[in-house]
């Protein structure tokens, strides 16, 4: 049996470009609505302001600087091997107000000099169209993806870069997280992913269905102007795969997680088959839920569906069918209960390397399309030793146990993997925090959550560990 990765499998690391970038006013960009979105910490909420209001933290203005840094962290990506990176496009960069007729050329420009960094290292841009963010206008005017117009105001938004980037970028992917909403109670999670508070709406749920509906129907007009564009193109969706596990043998507990994972499936079923399933139309007709949909959607739906699966693992999460009621809002789903065969990060989040090969088998016995693994990482509060030095052993020891589980899920069980990219190679801000100090880096940066610090970067012990494993293909772990 071969037991190596395919010499071309896409090594690299992964962030997002409002958790690194900063210069959040500058090169003519728009507000975004992450500029709008205060720092918290664990247990303490990141506030939505609306405006930027005076005395608050907002750590996604400087972020991590990479907008001036660029070069030396690319540098630094170069020295670990890095085959490819995984970042988004600052939509507010491109279109300070989203409804422009014509994109501001300076961001446009950005991203052409920092892809061409890149590609003079021979590293290879993975692209989220949508990462969490979007102009603050488009919300304030038309109420976010509520609204169609917005649709059409993305899917020009997309056609501008494809255009320019089509020599540039060969692997994009259209939402990041679009199922992060399904957890339609967190305010954060509809905001970032849609400009929406669905708890403020009407009928949060009813809402959140038509907003996907504007987002799926986004996505697949993308996916086939990106192949009318440039047919060399592979444009993915993303999904966070957070399996949900029976918590027993229980048949109930197992009905109970079958229905549950249909939050995931959704997502998946819609993007990769062009179609919606039978049990969210069930849905919607036990609810009476009215999702407009215009005559041409479905056809756009099914001609549209997704080239590979770009997914984040972090966790898994365990259901139970009665007794429940202690559902965490990181699963979202009401039943769900501690896993206790898993141990938990500072931050709750429950470490299970098994589960990143079966949540590999599942989307590939589903779909038979490739996947690649865009996410994975433990976010960690790191200290410094009295040299200076930090040594992440608890970091390498988590993305060893999942990368051994991600080679077994290829080697043995056949599934098409593309690539890895572990989240946060460069520490940057957290998304559901705001916090500098949830660090998943290879690389330090010297920023505080007071806001101290040098930017200055350093090396973990876990950067040499990574070069490794990428120079001996996986091999060396
Ligand atoms: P932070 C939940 C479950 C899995 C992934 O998160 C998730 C979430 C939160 O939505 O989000 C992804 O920084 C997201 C990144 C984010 C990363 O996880 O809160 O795509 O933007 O930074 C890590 O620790």
């Amino acid at each position: 049996m071969n037991n190596a990765l395919p010499k071309e499998f896409l090594w690299g690391g992964a962030v997002a470009a409002h958790q690194v970038e900063g210069g959040w006013d500058q090169g003519g960009k728009g507000l975004s609505i992450v500029d709008v979105l205060t720092s918290g910490a664990h247990g303490v909420e990141r506030v939505i302001t609306d405006q930027i209001e005076e005395g608050r933290r907002y750590a996604n203005h400087e972020a991590v600087d990479f907008y001036h840094r660029y070069r030396d962290d690319i540098a630094l990506f170069a020295e670990m091997g890095f085959k490819c990176f995984r970042t988004s496009i600052a939509w507010s960069r491109i279109f300070p107000q989203g409804d422009e007729a014509e994109p501001n050329e300076a961001g446009l420009r950005f991203y052409d000099d920092m892809f061409d960094e890149l590609l003079r290292h021979g590293i290879e841009p993975v692209i989220t169209l949508s990462h969490f963010e979007m102009p603050n206008h488009l919300v304030t005017q038309y109420g976010g993806w509520k609204s169609r117009t917005v649709l059409d105001c993305f899917v020009r938004f997309s056609e501008v870069v494809l255009r320019r980037y089509q020599h540039k970028v060969k692997y994009w992917m259209t939402f990041n997280e679009i199922n992060n909403q399904r957890n339609w109670k967190v305010p954060l999670f509809g905001y970032c992913c849609s400009g929406v508070i669905y708890n403020q709406e009407p009928n949060p749920e009813e809402c959140m269905y038509q907003v996907l509906h504007h987002q799926f129907v986004a996505s697949a007009k993308v996916v086939s102007l990106g192949h009318e564009i440039n047919p060399d193109l592979q444009i993915g969706c993303m999904l966070a795969m957070v399996p949900l596990y029976p918590y027993s043998c229980h048949p109930d507990d197992v009905m109970y997680a079958e229905i549950a994972m249909r939050e995931r499936f959704l997502f998946g079923d819609v993007h990769m088959r062009g179609h919606y399933p039978a049990y969210i139309r069930k849905e919607w007709q036990r609810k009476g839920y009215q999702i407009v949909m215009e005559a041409g959607d479905e056809a756009i739906l099914r001609a549209g569906c997704a080239d590979y699966i770009g997914l984040s693992y972090y966790m898994s999460n365990a259901v139970r069918a009665h007794g429940a009621g202690t559902g965490t809002a990181l699963s979202g789903f009401e039943g769900s209960v501690p896993n206790p065969h898993v141990q938990a990060s500072e931050w709750g989040w429950q470490i299970d390397p098994v589960g990143l090969r079966y949540t590999l088998n599942l989307l590939y016995g589903r779909y038979e399309k490739p996947l690649f693994i865009v996410e994975n990482g433990f976010g960690a509060r790191d200290q410094k030793d009295e040299r200076g030095e930090i040594d992440d052993d608890y970091r390498i020891a988590y993305l060893r146990a999942h990368i051994e589980q991600m080679k077994l899920a290829i080697v043995e069980d056949g599934v098409d993997v593309m690539g890895y990219t572990p989240w946060g190679c460069l520490d940057c801000v957290s998304f559901t925090t705001g916090e500098y100090s949830k660090r998943y880096g290879f690389i330090h940066v010297d920023k505080n959550d007071d806001g101290s610090g040098s930017f200055a970067r350093s090396k973990k012990r876990s950067f040499d560990w990574y070069r490794q494993v990428i120079a001996s293909n996986g091999e060396t772990l």
